[in-house]
């Protein structure tokens, strides 16, 4: 259960392959505890059970605690005469992937597909492998990877880029069904056989050709403790060759990546080929099963809930976030959860920020605050205040999970 978005990584262990498809997810992604690639692993069923009921209660609670708001809101001006812009009536649905018709499916599918047709705005001499409008997003997520993860600005700047992704496949692309998402312990046992990844013509493609490999070892993030973590190989690792994608192009990057050599300029260039993915069970069981994402959601403070989100550095874990980004090789952000965790406390969690401007504060910056600024560069956007992205039913918003 969280969004996901497409973008890259340097200095943080996230490898990310195929950030273009990420973008795609923008809304998705789960995981749990593994070894092998047999695809056998499974989630205990008893704590499944238990644990996948409190999340319920918590994702109950959440909408309750939100819709009131929003109606009391609505009340309170319409006393003074003035119209609420968002209410129930205009409320935006943001679904699981599986829960959307295949109609809207494939439209979805078609949209990103779209925004792989169309010129790029970013200019050349800054991102010469930025080709499309797809690519603008890819391109903005590995410029701003030192200040967006490990960072105060992470949650915000991911809800927003999410968002105005979101806002290009609408209004440049004409897509009109609901925001998928991917709900991340509902497939964790088997991401590939999800109706998001099962590579059927409604899914958004599957795993990629299975290529004998081992796992993938993370080093530390500099500076952190810990010894390196071994994910589990998946059930793939080729090409990509099914469903909407197999045929994309994936122009940047990468961006370190443990097992390749950093793209040309940085990531920035022009480094066309094939797009990969290597899912199975392993990451996913381990990291974005129920009992993990429920984990994050009872964190009582931002600090820790960010944290663990992300996977504290010398922990051992990746988090869910991280669990994410290995299962698809991509930026499955984590709005959803945010956006959750907030509602169940708004008076003292709505505004909530923890961390500086920089990756793990290297180098050292300011502390992020409701003033921080943050913009999406040449994918769209304009500059914002952190303040303006800390709600997700006020303006420039209005959408909730279901
Ligand atoms: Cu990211």
């Amino acid at each position: 259960m969280l969004p996901s978005t497409p973008f890259s990584s340097e200095t943080l262990f996230m490898r990310v392959t195929s950030f273009a498809f990420l973008a795609s997810l923008l809304a998705l992604l789960p995981f749990s505890s593994a070894v092998s690639a047999s695809g056998s692993i499974k989630q205990p069923e008893d704590v499944l059970g238990e644990d996948a009921q409190a999340l319920n209660a918590f994702q109950q609670q959440a909408l309750d605690t939100t819709f009131a708001t929003l109606d009391a809101e609505e009340e309170r001006l319409k006393k003074r005469g003035e119209t609420a812009s968002c209410t129930r009536q205009n409320l935006e649905i943001r679904l699981d992937y599986g829960s959307i018709s295949k109609k809207d499916r494939k439209a979805y599918s078609d949209a990103v597909l779209c925004l792989q047709s169309k010129t790029a705005n970013t200019p050349s001499s800054h991102a010469p492998g930025a080709k499309t409008r797809y690519d603008d997003f890819v391109a903005t997520h590995i410029d701003q990877t030192p200040f967006i993860h490990y960072s105060g600005t992470f949650l915000g700047w991911h809800r927003y880029f999410t968002w105005v992704y979101e806002q290009a496949l609408r209004t440049e692309c004409d897509y009109q069904g609901p925001i998928p998402y991917w709900d991340w312990p509902k497939y964790a046992n088997s991401p590939q056989d999800s109706p998001i990844f099962n590579g059927d013509e409604y899914s958004m493609s599957g795993n990629g050709e299975y290529i004998p490999h081992a796992g993938t070892v993370l080093s530390p993030l500099p500076g952190a403790p810990g010894d390196p973590i071994v994910l589990a190989p998946g059930l793939g690792g080729g090409c990509v060759k099914t469903g909407p994608f197999k045929d994309m192009q994936v122009n940047l990057g990468p961006v370190a990546l443990p097992n390749a050599t950093l793209g040309p300029s940085g990531g920035l260039g022009y480094n066309p080929r094939c797009l990969k993915r290597d899912f199975g069970p392993g990451v996913a069981v381990k990291f974005t099963n129920y009992s993990a994402v429920l984990h994050i959601m009872k964190q009582q403070d931002i600090a820790s809930f960010q944290l663990e989100l992300q996977g504290a550095p010398g922990s051992g874990s990746v988090g869910p976030h991280g669990g994410g980004h290995y299962t698809i090789n991509g930026d499955p952000g984590g709005d959803l959860v945010w956006t959750l965790w907030q509602a169940l406390d708004p008076s003292n969690r709505q505004n909530a920020i923890s961390g500086t401007n920089t990756l793990l504060n290297q180098p050292p910056s300011e502390n992020t605050t409701l003033d921080t600024q943050i913009n999406l560069g040449h994918a769209g956007g304009t500059n914002i205040s952190m303040r303006d992205i800390m709600s997700t039913t006020k303006c420039p918003f209005c959408y909730v999970y279901l």
